[in-house]
């Protein structure tokens, strides 16, 4: 989102009509820039925990403390605290601007993890206690205008035992410290702090007016939502907002005045639009919603015109249906930890979409802003979940967990994320025991929380319990993780799996969320016929190839709707030791499709092959079933 601060002083457009979208609790600060505090910090361990006891947050003396760069994990940073567990501080200084009066200056963190308390001139300014949402702390009351002020945060990437993540998740490597870019913002004082951007077409599955179409509306509406902020008095000004696609064309635009009253205050507007290109994987199409003030500043949101639903048992995009050809994805690299360039994941992405894919599960968190930008640019659809990896029966059950780690954390996730075309799934949790009643409340009250906030995509959660599972009538898409020929059963086990679901639940569409084999680049079969676990790459070609072949087979076409393969990349996993593992690789989880350094193994070949001629059958199924509508069309009485 491309934002510059917000005029001094502005009014509100009430756009009679505007349509009123789901009333979200509170506004979630725009993710605009501001000044980037990345660089060279102060930074120590604590792995007594006395750092606060002993007011180091008030300690400005050079003693005791190293030097780390800044984002990224301490256990990158000091390879030989790679399994560091515990609390480390960082500190650093900057200059506190004059404020006008109703001015504010807070401090944007991009990802703490564990958890963070943060500090301004040793004053307290607050927390966040989960790791892969961004947060804002107001710190306005805290500094020094016209000096230096010293901001320090304490990090703790311990993983407590009733918490998302619990003591369950070993699911990736812990990685802890400062992981994303730490903005200074300064907000000006009336502030157009939030956006929400809602599209539909009318009458297709998933659209909340369903009965559009029979009333002849034509085209897709546009609506969205502005909340403002005043944090002086009432104010007037001539406003402007406007459409326009990607070469900057004007295709809508508005100018209104409006007084703005101290506080919060909603607004917002819309319209139907007909000649757009609606957003898709294969036709991208970007449009950005312009709020612009009378002195040229203005707040600019990326958006696409998509739509997800579902009918029956088939996914819909956009009132087609739709196969999410898939990879999952974890946001590692080799000495970077979680913290990538914009490079690396921006090669990511392009080499999934070149594999074929139309779709990423973002695994098992929220990932960097820019991956969902990336996406929308890029046409993959994303599926985005909250780290509740395994979490136990006890803390899915406890309502403490609930409020303070788990409807927070899906809040921040869809609030942070909402706005971009590319998210068409929420998932609420992967692999809990979803077999027991305890977890069905979970999923239940997750699920109904999600669709409260956005009603526009669809929820789920990925489970390992197949048949056994009792969670799955709250969700819109059943997502089934199997390993057979890798863990347990044979590859041949897939296909009846599948079936059997669909008996048993006749109305919602099936993904495959994960499969898949490990192996070592370059590795031989030990003996042949290849077998599990000997890592050889011939293994994971031959057991992805029977997996997608009964995943892709036309005849599940009409309620297998996705398949998403485990896993992209190989990534530092504590859980992968001998004698399970191969010699040489060492907590390495291995059954990406590319090493860690992104070398592609022989089943990214094999997988690209599948998956595109797939999406040519797709095609040609797609266009012919246009010209059938066609002809339909041209034969039935005007
Ligand atoms: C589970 C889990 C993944 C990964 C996978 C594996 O399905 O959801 O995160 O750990 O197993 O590689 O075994």
């Amino acid at each position: 989102m491309n934002r510059r601060d917000f005029m001094a002083s502005a009014g509100v457009l009430m756009v009679p009509g505007a349509l009123k979208l789901p009333a979200v609790p509170g506004a979630e600060p725009a993710q605009s820039a501001g000044e980037d505090l990345s660089g060279i910090w102060d930074f120590r361990f604590d792995p007594n925990d006395q750092g606060e006891a002993q007011r180091w947050q008030e300690d400005s003396g050079k003693s005791g403390w190293d030097r780390s760069p800044v984002p990224i994990s301490f256990n990158v940073v000091f390879p030989h605290e790679r399994w560091y567990s515990g609390a480390a501080w960082y500190r650093t200084q900057f200059e506190a601007p004059r404020l006008e009066p109703g001015e504010r200056l807070q401090v944007r963190f991009l990802s703490v993890a564990l958890r963070a308390r943060v500090w301004v001139n040793g004053l307290f300014v607050g927390e966040h206690l989960f790791p892969y949402s961004a947060f804002t702390l107001d710190i306005t009351h805290a500094i020094r205008p016209g000096q230096t002020n010293h901001l320090v945060v304490r990090a703790d990437n311990r993983i407590l035992r009733r918490a998302i993540p619990d003591l369950h998740d070993h699911g990736w490597w812990n990685f802890g410290g400062i992981l994303r870019e730490v903005y200074l913002q300064r907000r000006p004082v009336i502030d157009l702090e939030d956006v929400l951007i809602h599209t539909e077409l009318p009458g297709a599955a998933g659209a909340s007016d369903r009965h559009a179409a029979a009333a002849g509306k034509k085209g897709w509406r546009l609506r969205f939502q502005l909340n403002f902020r005043n944090c002086g008095p009432s104010r007037y000004l001539p406003f402007h907002m406007a459409v326009e696609d990607a070469s900057g064309q004007v295709l809508w635009q508005k100018a209104s005045q409006q007084v703005l009253v101290k506080g919060t205050t909603r607004s917002g507007g819309g319209g139907a639009f007909t000649n757009i290109t609606p957003w898709s994987p294969e036709h991208p199409a970007l449009y950005t919603l312009v709020v612009r003030g009378p002195s040229g500043t203005e707040h600019r949101t990326r958006f696409g015109f998509r739509q997800i639903g579902v009918r029956g048992s088939e996914i819909l995009l956009n009132g087609e249906p739709v196969h999410l050809r898939g990879i999952n994805r974890h946001e590692m690299y080799p000495g970077r930890g979680m913290t990538l360039t914009a490079a690396e994941d921006r090669k990511d992405l392009e080499d999934i979409k070149a594999l074929g894919c139309n779709f990423v599960r973002l695994c098992h968190y929220q990932q960097h802003p820019r991956v969902y930008d990336l996406a929308d640019e890029l046409g993959l659809l994303l599926w985005s979940e909250i780290p509740a990896w395994q979490s136990s029966r006890l803390t899915l059950s406890d309502p403490e967990v609930w409020r303070v780690y788990g409807a927070p954390q899906l809040r921040e996730m869809i609030l942070q994320n909402r706005n971009h075309p590319s998210v068409i799934i929420w998932s609420v949790a992967n692999e809990v025991p979803s077999d027991t009643t305890a977890v069905r409340d979970y999923i239940d009250r997750a699920t109904a929380y999600v669709k409260e906030i956005d009603p526009s995509r669809l929820v789920t959660f990925a489970s390992d319990r197949h048949l056994q599972d009792i969670c799955y009538g709250a969700v819109d898409v059943i997502a089934t993780n199997e390993y057979f020929g890798w863990y347990y059963g044979k590859m041949s086990d897939v296909g009846p799996l599948l079936d059997n679901l669909h008996r048993k639940w006749p109305q919602k569409p099936i993904v495959v969320s994960e499969f898949g084999a490990g192996c070592a680049l370059g590795r031989k079969p030990s003996a042949l016929p290849a077998r599990a676990f000997d890592y050889s790459e011939d293994y994971q070609v031959e057991l992805l190839r029977s997996h997608l072949g009964q995943i892709l087979a036309p005849e599940r076409s009409g309620y297998v709707a996705g398949s998403t393969i485990w896993v992209y990349n190989d990534f530092p996993d504590p859980a992968r030791i001998a004698p399970s593992q191969p010699p040489g690789h060492p907590f390495v989880n291995l059954k990406g499709l590319v090493t860690q350094h992104r070398q592609k193994k022989r089943a990214y070949a094999a997988v690209q092959k599948i998956y595109r001629a797939h999406a040519a059958r797709e095609k040609q199924q797609a266009e012919k079933n246009g010209s059938q509508r066609l002809e339909r069309n041209a034969r039935s009485p005007a």
